[in-house]
């Protein structure tokens, strides 16, 4: 079978344009990477380029070993992707120790995959660890809202949770888990992405301050859902916040734990704190 005739790179590239399509991917920002399933490798795998040089992924993955990964390549446009995937995308395969990657297909104007490579690994081992391997997708946006936010409000997980909890009934159902935040660190690297990688062991949502937010996922629906449910939230409270610094009533705690039973969620109460100065 042709790799472009798969499901999943079919999948992966309307995800890649719906992205595009909210504003989230100026330029070459963002990216997108999933970890394909062994039949899906069995069904192209006498597409792939052999015996490709090895190169330091910058990150020691060992609970990966073996596995094949479609990913979006550095400096690519996401506007680009649909139009000419060979030259945006491309397939890599860890090796034994999972400390190297080798390019299968893909890139065929040269390059490699994204910059964040080390964070998009480092996720991926620890949510096939944390979830069974049910999840297979991560992805990076520069969600506008969420960037905003990250001017405003204190960079605590509690507070981002809660205040974007509060800006729509269905977001609790969506995360209840909660989002994790990182301050600003230097994007491109090992270090930023072991950070993130120890948030994603409870939570499928990171913002990292001034920069957008890496969600996690089973299916391609259920990451770009997450992410665009979070965006939308956080468009509403940068509207209120415009409008007014105070208000007059919102979803309180026990709305909130009132929520849990119905929809078989629990929600941690380290995020349904009181707050001061009434309905805010
Ligand atoms: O350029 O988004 O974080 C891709 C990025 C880097
Ligand atoms: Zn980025």
């Amino acid at each position: 079978m042709r790799v472009l005739e798969s499901k999943f790179v079919n999948d992966f590239i309307d995800m890649a344009q719906e992205g595009y399509e909210q504003g989230w991917h100026e330029r070459n920002g963002g990216n997108l990477s999933y970890r394909i399933r062994a039949h899906e490798v069995e069904a192209i795998r006498e597409r792939f380029q052999e015996n490709a040089a090895w190169s330091p992924i910058g990150a020691a993955v060992p609970e990966l070993a073996g596995e094949f990964f479609l990913v979006t390549g550095t400096g690519r446009f996401f506007r680009n992707i649909r139009p000419d995937p060979e030259a945006c995308l491309g397939i890599i395969e860890i090796d034994g120790t999972g400390e190297n990657y080798r390019l299968c297909w893909g890139y065929v104007e040269g390059g490699r995959p994204t910059s964040e490579l080390p964070t998009h690994l480092l996720n991926h081992q620890v949510k096939k660890r944390v979830t069974g391997g049910r999840h297979r997708i991560i992805y990076h946006a520069h969600t506008t809202n969420i960037i905003a936010l990250s001017f405003v409000l204190p960079l605590k997980d509690e507070i981002f949770t809660r205040e974007l909890w509060e800006m729509a009934t269905e977001c609790p159902v969506v995360f209840p888990e909660g989002i994790g935040m990182i301050d600003w660190m230097v994007p491109g690297g090992r270090e930023i992405g072991v950070a993130t990688s120890h948030l994603m062991e409870k939570y499928n949502a990171v913002i990292w301050a001034m920069h957008g937010m890496f969600c996690s996922g089973a299916t391609f629906d259920e990451t770009f859902g997450l992410m665009h449910t979070i965006e939308k939230s956080a468009e509403i409270l940068v509207k209120v916040m415009s409008m007014t610094d105070k208000k007059r009533q919102t979803i309180t705690p026990d709305n909130f734990r009132a929520l849990e039973k119905g929809f078989s969620i629990t929600l941690d109460e380290r995020f349904l704190f009181e707050k001061n100065g009434g309905a805010d």
